[in-house]
């Protein structure tokens, strides 16, 4: 029996997504909403990861009748290889957005780097010192050309562990070791992986899952913690600043150019050349006001930290911001792109750009991004579209009004500034706030969209809720988008929603309930937060103590199975929306969410409904609590934070 499609109400939380959802509908327009309509019933096998198609006797599928593979390969085995096949996907987009950056730092210091410096000074000596490199007398393209190099070595490495491992907490480093998930070079990893997964070889499914662990602490502590570092390097490093969130954005008199996907190096040069007063003039005689630039999903957030360039949506409303027939161009580059865009975009006058020669779009126009003139082929990029504002369709624009207010930009060096002032920047206030019990614990959601729930509507109970309940919420990628969409990303926000102990911290520092720490790489922040709160004692000695939660509430891609891994690795219970394709084995599903508490002190756990994922949230942070004896303390007359500004003035 065919279900009856849903209502754009029923599609979205936002108004401004339900909007274009009925604009869409109105205009036929098909939507990953509705193209999720027609996958109804969506193949068990899969769904179940017990279809196997490594080898060609196969494809192979377990069922009651037929337990094994032709090979022999049972359930366990095949759920568990498909399962590291994911995670190796994963780790393989993070870290090779990772590696470019490193080759532009490298081109940079080598003076190569075209249009593209190293921006912050600070950063770079910060990442030098982290690896023991000789500073004195040394100028900064002497030391970020070393500082390349270790981290080149860092992908190709055969025998030794990541140096960068050696940034987290030393107790994590000996439990990796201990385990022997402690992982040698990320390229290796991502090898040796599909190696372990081809036909006949490893079998074991426990072996199996312990290498998906490895290699996705490669991601997490290997290629995103250096895709970060390096990003700082030559962009900056993040603070507050003030933008908006949603299609509201969007400008009606200017032309709306759109930048979508994940890696910084094109976004930033847009973000600098749509400043320019000469294309500004430029779309002034076009008989447009200006230029908005604005972004979707993790480019988005990359361009948001550093520039306060407002966010148009996250990863469900690619296509809706191309509805709204005010778009004149879509720059998209690598990840999270849907090969659907050129097509809904035939519907408008909407140019749809790739960007990077290794992810074409048939429909799209390639316009390959050259790094020796970068500033250049912005300035040309931008204009292209300034010519098609002409073709803009006025019947065919709306633009919904919802734009809400947001202070973003919370990277650790931010964070601990906010914290402790300029001249005592420290994660002391926090770690205090949380044995005294004004704050509960930390949490940090992360991850997509995905049609399967309504956007966005997990990602907002779940996060009102626990700020309620006095949990800080650290949030990255899609998640991030939806909470600046709830308008919740403000320190207004926490006097509002928060419960009493956070809004008392908030008020006090003067930060959101919810900190906006950047794109999926930058879970990586939240990893050397969960170190910084470590390193400043009385919360334990290892991620796997301090009262902390990793939540991907309405996640879909490899990577958020990769960032799942390298949370659980790292000793932090992850809560998920909805199961991994693993339901065809008992055993792999008791080994995920059950035995590798015993092995890292954290495991998954599945809650599809929100409010079920608090609870459970609730009473993780609160054994942990228990396990460190500050429950008791918080019992006791506290040193007030109200005092505490004083004394900072
Ligand atoms: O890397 S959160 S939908 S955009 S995968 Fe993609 Fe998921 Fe968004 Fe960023 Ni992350
Ligand atoms: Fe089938 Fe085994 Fe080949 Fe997989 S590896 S397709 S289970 S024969």
């Amino acid at each position: 029996m065919p279900t009856q499609p849903k209502k754009p109400q029923d599609r979205a939380w936002d108004s401004a997504s339900v909007e274009i959802l009925k604009k869409a509908e109105q205009e036929c327009i098909d939507t990953c909403f509705t193209r999720m309509d027609l996958q109804q019933n969506q193949c068990a096998f899969g769904k179940n990861g017990v279809c196997c198609r490594i080898c060609h006797m196969g494809p192979c599928r377990i069922t009651k009748k037929s337990p094994r593979g032709v090979c022999g390969a049972d359930a366990d085995t095949i759920v568990a290889r498909n399962f590291l096949r994911e995670v190796v996907g994963g780790t393989a987009a993070h870290s090779d957005h990772g590696r470019h950056l490193v080759l532009l730092l490298k081109k940079a210091a080598e003076g190569n780097g075209g249009d593209y410096q190293i921006k912050d000074e600070k950063a770079l000596r910060y990442a030098a010192r982290l690896y023991k490199l000789e500073e004195n007398g040394r100028t900064k393209e002497e030391l970020a050309l070393e500082l390349a190099d270790i981290f080149l070595d860092e992908f190709t490495k055969q025998e030794e562990n990541l140096d960068t491992l050696t940034l987290s907490p030393v107790k994590q480093q000996n439990i990796w070791r201990n385990q022997g998930v402690d992982p040698k070079g990320i390229d290796r990893m991502v090898v040796e992986s599909m190696h372990r997964t081809h036909m006949g070889v490893d079998h074991d499914y426990r072996n199996i899952l312990m290498q998906a662990f490895r290699t996705s602490l490669a991601d997490g502590w290997g290629g995103s913690r250096i895709a970060t570092m390096v990003s700082d390097i030559l962009f900056g490093t993040p603070s507050p600043v003030r933008s908006a969130a949603n299609l509201g954005v969007l400008g009606e008199k200017t032309v709306n150019i759109v930048v979508h996907g994940h890696e910084p190096e094109l976004s930033e040069m847009l973000a600098i050349a749509s400043q320019d007063p000469g294309i500004i003039d430029y779309a002034k005689k076009a008989g447009a006001e200006g230029v908005t630039l604005a972004g979707i999903c993790c480019t988005a957030n990359e361009i948001l930290m550093r520039h306060g360039i407002p966010i148009a949506g996250n990863f469900l409303q690619q296509e809706l911001a191309v509805i709204t027939g005010a778009v004149e161009m879509m720059l998209v580059d690598v990840q999270c792109c849907m090969p659907s865009l050129p097509e809904v975009a035939s519907a408008y006058h909407t140019e749809i750009v790739s960007t990077t020669d290794m992810a074409k779009t048939i429909g799209a126009t390639h316009m390959s991004f050259g790094v020796q003139k970068a500033l250049d082929s912005a300035k040309t990029m931008i204009k292209r579209a300034i010519d098609n504002f002409k073709n803009r369709d006025p019947n065919k624009v709306v633009i919904p009004k919802e734009n809400k207010q947001m202070v973003a930009g919370f990277s650790v060096d931010a964070i601990k500034y906010m914290l402790g002032g300029r001249f005592r920047a420290s994660f002391r206030p926090l770690n205090d706030a949380i044995i005294q019990g004004r704050i509960k614990g930390v949490v940090g959601i992360v991850g997509c969209n995905n049609p399967k729930t309504k956007l966005d509507s997990y990602i907002n109970t779940l996060t009102r809720e626990l700020i309620k309940n006095n949990v800080l919420v650290l949030k990255t990628g899609c998640a991030a988008i939806a909470s600046a969409k709830e308008g919740i990303l403000t320190p207004e926000a926490a006097l509002e929603m928060a419960g009493q102990g956070l809004r008392e911290v908030c008020e006090a520092v003067g930060i959101p309930p919810v900190l906006h720490m950047g794109s999926c790489v930058d879970n990586s922040r939240i990893l050397e937060a969960g170190t910084e709160i470590v390193l400043e004692g009385g919360l334990g000695d290892d991620l796997s103590q301090i009262p902390a939660v990793g939540v991907a509430p309405e996640w879909m891609s490899e990577k958020a199975v990769a960032i799942g891994c390298y949370f659980v690795a790292s000793g932090i219970d992850v809560i998920l929306g909805h199961p991994f394709h693993i339901e065809g084995s008992e055993n792999v599903i008791k080994f995920l969410n059950e035995e590798t508490r015993d092995i890292f002190g954290g495991s998954f756990h599945v809650y599809e409904d929100p409010l079920e994922a608090v609870n459970k949230i609730m009473k993780l942070l609160s054994e942990d609590r228990k396990r460190l004896g500050i429950d008791k303390k918080a019992e006791r007359k506290l040193f007030d934070m109200k005092d505490r500004r004083e004394l900072d003035v």
